[in-house]
């Protein structure tokens, strides 16, 4: 028989997270659905297998908490940082400090409290994985980026920084890093709620990458036999070849 897997998934109650929490419970995950927003999150738990928890990823207080909780029922194989965002386009010039901060926040920080949070159980487990949802903004800067740019770039090395520290303990460690994903928060929130801004980075795009799409590549790469790390996953619409080239059509 083999044995049930359980991943946690940050970011749960929209995007990429809630499509990757949905996706892992179809397969037979037990899936801990982690986001500060408990009213989204009782949504996702009428799927059978995810679990609801709400947490602040940046409040090392309550991720202890969390951890400790999950620990007593079980513990996780699999964490899955997918909770992060951006805020702006400001140049460097006249970027505001406390967006930076912010980004910096959730985009690493974040991160780094759920995984020394969780690290003792995935080295306990013997077969952890974990893995960092960046973004192709930590591998290429571009205008109106640098906040962004600057945190995920910091996430993409934290990262690979892991993946070295961690192989004795047998945790593959995993990063998928997305171009443009059409999600119902990214860029609204990026634009402060101007959903026609938010909408302007789609226009044109015949077939935009979606969530369910992100999260179709996360399952697979955490349900691949352990030893099999994939250590970076570039992923993007087919319209978009670089940041700098995408097909827009009727526009
Ligand atoms: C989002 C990718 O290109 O909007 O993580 O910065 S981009």
């Amino acid at each position: 028989m083999t044995q049930t897997r359980t991943a946690l998934v940050t970011g749960a109650s929209s995007g990429i997270g809630a499509a990757t929490a949905r996706r892992l419970a179809t397969e037979g995950w037990r899936v801990y659905a982690v986001a500060r927003r408990a009213e989204k999150l009782e949504e996702l738990a009428e799927n059978e297998g995810i679990i609801p928890l709400v947490c602040d990823v940046t409040d090392p207080q309550q991720v202890s908490a969390a951890a400790e909780k999950i620990r007593a029922e079980g513990g996780i194989d699999t964490l899955i940082n997918n909770a992060g965002g951006a805020i702006g386009m400001d140049w460097v010039a006249d970027g505001d400090i406390d967006d930076w901060r912010w980004m910096y926040e959730v985009n690493v920080l974040g991160p780094v409290t759920m995984i020394q949070a969780f690290l003792p159980m995935l080295r306990d487990h013997g077969e952890g994985t974990i893995l960092n949802l960046t973004s192709t903004a930590g591998l290429v800067a571009y205008e109106g980026g640098a906040g962004y740019n600057a945190a995920k770039f910091g996430e993409h090395g934290l990262t690979w920084a892991l993946r070295l520290e961690e192989a004795e303990n047998n945790i593959r460690v995993v990063e998928v890093a997305p171009g443009m994903v059409k999600t119902e928060e990214f860029s609204a929130k990026r634009f402060g709620g101007d959903t026609a801004a938010a909408e302007k980075v789609y226009a044109g795009i015949e077939k935009p990458l979606l969530a369910e799409d992100v999260a179709e590549v996360i399952a697979s790469a955490v349900t691949l036999p352990h030893h099999v790390n994939l250590d970076q996953i570039i992923v993007r619409p087919v319209a978009e070849a670089a940041k700098h080239k995408v097909i827009r059509k009727g526009i």
